[in-house]
């Protein structure tokens, strides 16, 4: 991602449509509202009072409203989230793991930072409280409002344990964002 100001992207899962995506601008970072939602992990990089987002950059993991909605608020549809620095112009890494026999998701986001070591981010074994569909479509949605920056996927790859259903494995590599 470039050093552009708003509002930054999600990775998401859900089971409406290959083209789904969010009609609002900026803050749904395109995702906020797409039916039959599963997940959404949001790299959210501007603070939105409605959606109770933190005052920092963030990474969170994002489930559905009561009525299978995607949601960005984050008082109710929040799994749980960590700090973040990814919006620093260099490329980054991230990795996503769902564990399907122990219903859990976690996060590793390594920072490469200018003259620095890069810079571990996580959350380990965040209980997701349903169980993930057997099918269902991944994807990247972003947007911007009044703002702009620029987010750059390079590479995503997906490995899945689909013989037995125990555990489902995303890497998703070398994400410029
Ligand atoms: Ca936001």
């Amino acid at each position: 991602m470039d050093k552009g100001i708003a509002d930054g992207f999600a990775f998401v899962i859900q089971n409406h449509g290959p083209k789904s995506i969010s009609r609002e601008p900026g803050s749904s970072l395109g995702y906020n509202g797409i039916p039959h939602g599963v997940v959404a992990i949001e790299f959210d990089n501007w603070k939105n009072t409605p959606y109770n987002d933190p005052v920092y950059d963030h990474v969170s993991i994002q489930i559905p409203d009561t009525n299978g909605f995607l949601s960005c608020e984050h008082s109710t549809n929040s799994l749980g989230l960590f700090k973040s620095n990814f919006k620093n112009g260099n490329i980054n890494n991230c990795k996503i793991v769902y564990n399907r026999k122990d219903s859990e998701i976690s996060i590793f986001l390594t920072i490469n930072n200018d003259n620095d070591l890069p810079l571990i981010e996580k959350i380990e074994n965040c209980k997701i409280p349903f169980d993930f569909p057997l099918c269902g479509y991944m994807g990247f949605t972003g947007s911007c409002g009044d703002l702009f920056q620029t987010t750059t996927i390079y590479t995503c790859s997906i490995k899945a344990k689909v013989d037995t259903l125990e555990g489902i494995q995303m890497d998703l590599d070398s994400l410029e964002i």
